[in-house]
């Protein structure tokens, strides 16, 4: 029976792809029909889908997840690297002015907005080069979560019905993420802003949209203005490492009270706010006493290595 089985697979995955572009041509037709029913124009639906086919490459990666295989220190190197910070300087005085209104509107330090910027798409240098319709167009006919791509590529075409960019500047990453601040289309809907007041949310090429759309997702998901993300903390001989967990919180002094430390051994600050112990690698690892604004961070990006990097570049940007 598993011989036959296997056999049978063989058969199916090696037909697969001529037997997909038939069934994409159909997926393709039903997605219309919704789209327009929706409220999509049928013209814009016809002009973005003119020449789509899945892009093989699309799915490739959506199979694999490159950061599993990597550990934080190896993650950190990569991802806050000297010359992300050199440039994230750079950034900061460039754009000094428009960041500290944007910051000052939003209740959001210039710093951790520059410094998502920076690992989300290099300060924009990095943005994604896939035509956006394409890219979920493939993820919704073929990935392993189509009807979550299905939803996101409705709300891409809502967003070019808006007028907010042109079919041909609507780039993506692999998986959708648009423009130099990687919105999804859904977040796009929902949390991205017009600062410059030019009428379009243009999160591609403005830099007073970008920095304001990333200050408003922060802002709309609890960030505070007046506390930090965390520090590196040491920790006692013996630490019970059943404590390092972002579901356990705790007052400082109580994480204070058991022995845990500033990373250079001084005492934690006496504000009164709960804290939860965080270590990437494990047991051995570095460790870190974070706050509130990390489980921001994570609803951007629940990743524990990208939260305490975002933290750890914006800590390097500071004035
Ligand atoms: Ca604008």
């Amino acid at each position: 029976m598993r011989v036959l089985f296997l056999a049978a697979m063989y058969i199916f995955v090696v037909a697969s792809p001529v037997l997909g572009e038939a069934n994409f041509e159909q997926w393709v037709k039903g997605f219309k029909t919704e789209a327009i029913e929706q409220g999509i124009s049928s013209s814009l639906v016809d002009k973005a889908f003119q020449g789509v086919a899945p892009i093989s490459r699309v799915l490739e990666l959506d199979r694999k997840q490159p950061e599993s295989t990597m550990t934080f220190g190896e993650y950190r190197q990569r991802i806050v690297s000297p010359q992300r910070i050199a440039r994230g300087r750079e950034m900061m005085a460039q754009h000094r002015d428009l960041l500290h209104e944007v910051g000052q509107r939003y209740g959001v330090q210039p710093r951790f907005i520059v410094a998502l910027w920076g690992i989300e798409t290099n300060y924009g240098q990095n943005s994604g080069g896939y035509r956006i319709i394409d890219a979920l167009a493939t993820l919704a006919f073929d990935g392993r979560r189509s009807q979550y791509f299905r939803t996101e590529l409705l709300n891409a075409f809502r967003i070019l019905q808006d007028g907010h960019t042109s079919l041909t500047s609507m780039k993506s990453s692999w998986a959708g993420a648009m423009g130099q601040c990687q919105f999804m289309p859904s977040s796009f809907l929902q949390l991205a802003v017009d600062f410059d007041g030019d009428g379009r949310k243009d999160i591609w090429n403005t830099p007073a949209d970008v920095f304001a759309s990333a200050a408003n997702y922060l802002a709309q998901s609890g960030w505070r203005g007046t506390q930090i993300w965390g520090r590196r903390a040491q920790l006692p001989a013996g630490f019970d490492s059943n404590q390092a967990s972002l579901k356990i919180s705790k007052p400082l002094l109580a994480w204070q009270k058991i022995g845990i430390r500033k990373r250079d051994g001084s005492d934690l600050p006496l504000a009164p706010l709960n804290a939860s112990i965080v270590l990437p690698d494990g047991k051995g690892g570095p460790a870190y006493l974070v706050y509130d604004n990390y489980r921001v961070i994570m609803k951007w990006n629940r990743s524990t290595y990208f939260a305490t990097s975002v933290g750890l570049l914006a800590d390097a940007l500071a004035d």
